[in-house]
């Protein structure tokens, strides 16, 4: 039998050769607690009806679940007894919510069960997370922080029981679960650099509504790489982390039906774009919207903003974002 370095002995050595305090491990743990506890309830959802709708509409205008409250609930918990969290954004809120104001050091954006549709079927979804610093020196105090500003962003995909983690300056690590629920066994990722290995996750059936110029990217460029999408965020750039290549979700923009255009793009800047975008440049990548603007250099101007997404290993990004502002 063999034994591996867990991720709390790992986020500890980390902690102290950057000379760091405690308080990032006190938030680590909740979140960890947090996705052990979705996961618990993803896998025996099913037996316990977990599975199906619940009578009601998210911010987005989406019918929410019963396990994406069931994970918002779950969070928000774990976060709470941090004493830690200033305030989060939730995917299931409309509202930011206000935990520990006074003391408090981290903002928390996250989206906790992301890929709803593939819920029905028991299939991947991603917990998301990205998190960024109070100002300590000085009054500022502001939550609404671009990618850039974070320290840290993550996801679990859940029910695998993988987890990645991206730390400022410091890579992009993966870890497993183990037979007592530890994340364990740290291995660094690096987008590959030989193209061999590299795929191309969208959604395909989306091409034709895409900008004449990205839909022409795609055609020219398609038979030379393996193509995948789950339709989850986290299980796409999971893939993509190994493999190499680009993930896109461009702005719809030619849709039949002139209401179902997206100009700004599908997903959220700041819990799911700038958490992958974050945990990409940690892995020697990089991620651009539609008008080829970096991901982290976007401030967002609400929470639930929303963005086209390009990426994943920077000779593809480069490329596209030559497209795009040409
Ligand atoms: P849902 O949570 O509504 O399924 O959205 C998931 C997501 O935000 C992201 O995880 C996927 O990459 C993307 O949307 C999939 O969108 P399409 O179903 O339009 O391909």
């Amino acid at each position: 039998m063999q034994f591996e370095q867990t991720f709390m002995n790992f986020l500890l050595h980390h902690q102290e050769k950057y000379n760091r305090t405690y308080h990032f491990l006190i938030l680590m743990e909740a979140l960890m607690s947090a996705a052990k506890h979705i996961q618990y309830y993803y896998l025996t959802g099913a037996l316990r009806g977990h599975l199906g709708f619940a009578d009601a509409v998210n911010v987005q205008g989406e019918d929410v679940m019963r396990m994406d409250s069931i994970a918002h609930e779950i969070t928000v918990h774990y976060l709470r007894t941090t004493g830690r969290v200033i305030h989060v954004v939730s995917e299931e809120s409309a509202d930011i919510i206000p935990l520990n104001v006074d003391g408090g050091r981290y903002f928390v954006y996250f989206d906790p069960l992301d890929g709803s549709s593939n819920v029905p079927h028991g299939l991947p979804v991603g917990f998301l997370f990205g998190i960024a610093k109070r100002n300590l020196e000085g009054p500022e105090d502001y939550h609404l922080r671009s990618g850039k500003d974070y320290i840290a962003a993550g996801m679990f995909v859940i029910p695998t029981g993988t987890f990645t983690i991206a730390l400022k300056e410091a890579g992009t690590w993966r870890f497993h679960i183990d037979e007592i629920m530890n994340y364990v066994k740290p291995v660094r990722m690096i987008l590959p650099e030989d193209a061999k290995s590299w795929e191309l996750s969208f959604n395909s059936a989306n091409r034709s509504t895409y900008a004449q110029n990205v839909q022409e990217w795609i055609h020219n460029n398609e038979k030379n790489y393996a193509f995948r999408y789950l339709g989850a965020l986290a299980g796409d750039f999971h893939r993509i982390l190994s493999t190499g290549g680009m993930f896109m979700y461009p702005a719809i923009v030619n849709h039949p039906n002139p209401k179902k255009n997206r100009p700004a793009g599908k997903l959220r800047l700041m819990y799911e774009a700038a958490v992958v975008a974050f945990m990409c440049r940690e892995a020697g990548g990089h991620a651009v919207d539609e008008t080829g603007t970096p991901i982290l250099d976007i401030q967002p101007e609400n929470h639930h903003q929303r963005t086209a997404l390009y990426m994943g290993s920077k000779p593809l990004v480069d490329d596209i974002t030559r497209v795009l502002t040409t």
